[in-house]
């Protein structure tokens, strides 16, 4: 499945390393685009190139407010991230909104839908809106989302957001790339045990109750007072910070600054301690760890001496005749040419 069909930034005309580097470097919204796609691509002929830009332009990211959004379908992040996107980008920042998305049906979906819901900011000239790479594992849509978030700093993108939906392990992906994490839940029941059980509140650094209005706006209360206990008990994700909840709208707009201050708290007291640049220090280890283990996984899998002995290894597995650790010994020993 090719990655490019999904994108209207198809290169047209062949862009060069230097016309890559300089054109993100000068926040050139298409170019940068352009330089997205190409990281995006599967083909191996783009992976070199795509590698070679992302080094040269790399000094130049890292400045920016790195902060992940999560929540259940239909919490109400779209709306939410066009209020406070918004908000942002009439403040004077440059916003970037990134997607992890690795269910390719549903962010087609999403896609044209986003067009409606993120309709103000996706007009902004300060806002760049990519939906998420198609056609690949989460592992790979998340590596790609966090190689655009890096280009997306050095084109000068002051806040990113990266988004996605709370389905599965992507937000275990999630935090892996963001410095906050920013939770929205329903204001009724059930939605908070969801959140409990895959453990996804133990990452937060802010819950809001979203959709707190109307005839919600009781029971979002309630879900407040209740969140704040279950957080209160929790050991916090970031060090010498206290998790916080609150109430927001992305539909009226209640709630919205207050989000975005206390995001600014965090920078302002964790940065000086040095706990962001730390954690992304943590980030980048553990992103070459991961690489490292994806690119041998790959690897093993498509060795011939691998693939040769696969299946008889499994016959005698299932037969009796090997216990797992001798078929796994046997395999490795194939992959690495011992007899
Ligand atoms: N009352 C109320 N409704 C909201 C609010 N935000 C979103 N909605 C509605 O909830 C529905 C889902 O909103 P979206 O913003 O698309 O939610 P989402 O989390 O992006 O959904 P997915 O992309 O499917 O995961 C829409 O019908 C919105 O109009 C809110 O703050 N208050
Ligand atoms: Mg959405």
């Amino acid at each position: 499945m090719s990655t490019l069909s999904t994108n209207t930034s198809t290169p047209r005309t062949t862009l060069t390393v230097d016309d890559y580097v300089n054109g993100v470097l000068a926040g050139n919204r298409t170019v940068l685009a352009r330089a997205i796609t190409l990281l995006e691509s599967s083909s191996s002929l783009h992976e070199p190139l795509a590698q070679e830009v992302l080094r040269r332009v790399l000094p130049e990211s890292g400045k920016a407010k790195r902060i992940g959004i999560t929540g259940v379908p239909g919490v109400g992040k779209s709306t939410f991230i066009e209020t406070f996107g918004t908000m942002l980008v009439g403040k004077g920042h440059k916003l970037a909104v990134l997607t992890i998305d690795p269910t390719s049906a549903r962010s087609g979906g999403s896609i044209l839908g986003d067009k409606t819901r993120m309709q103000k900011l996706s007009r902004e000239p300060n806002a760049f809106i990519r939906p998420s790479p198609a056609g690949h594992n989460l592992g790979g849509v998340a590596r790609k989302t966090r190689e655009a978030m890096l280009l997306c700093e050095a084109a000068g993108f002051d806040i990113v957001l990266v988004e996605t939906v709370g389905v599965g392990q992507s937000e275990t992906a999630l935090r892996s790339m963001v410095d906050f994490f920013l939770l929205l839940q329903l204001p009724g029941a059930g939605d908070e045990l969801q959140a409990m059980k895959k453990g996804i509140v133990e990452m937060v650094d802010l819950m809001l109750v979203n959709k707190a209005d109307g005839e919600n706006r009781s029971r979002a209360e309630l879900a407040r007072a209740e969140q704040e206990i279950v957080v209160h008990y929790l050991e916090s994700a970031t060090p010498e910070w206290k998790p916080q909840v609150a109430l927001s709208s992305g539909l009226t707009g209640d709630g919205i600054p207050q989000a975005w201050e206390v995001i600014e708290k965090f920078y302002r007291e964790l940065e000086p301690k040095g706990i962001i640049k730390r954690r992304r220090q943590q980030q980048s280890i553990d992103w070459l760890t991961d690489l490292i283990a994806d690119e041998l996984h790959r690897k093993f899998y498509q060795h011939p001496a691998v693939s040769a002995q696969l299946a008889s290894v499994k016959g005698a597995l299932l037969q009796g005749e090997l216990t797992p650790m001798q078929g796994a010994k046997k395999l490795l020993a194939a992959f690495s040419g011992e007899k």
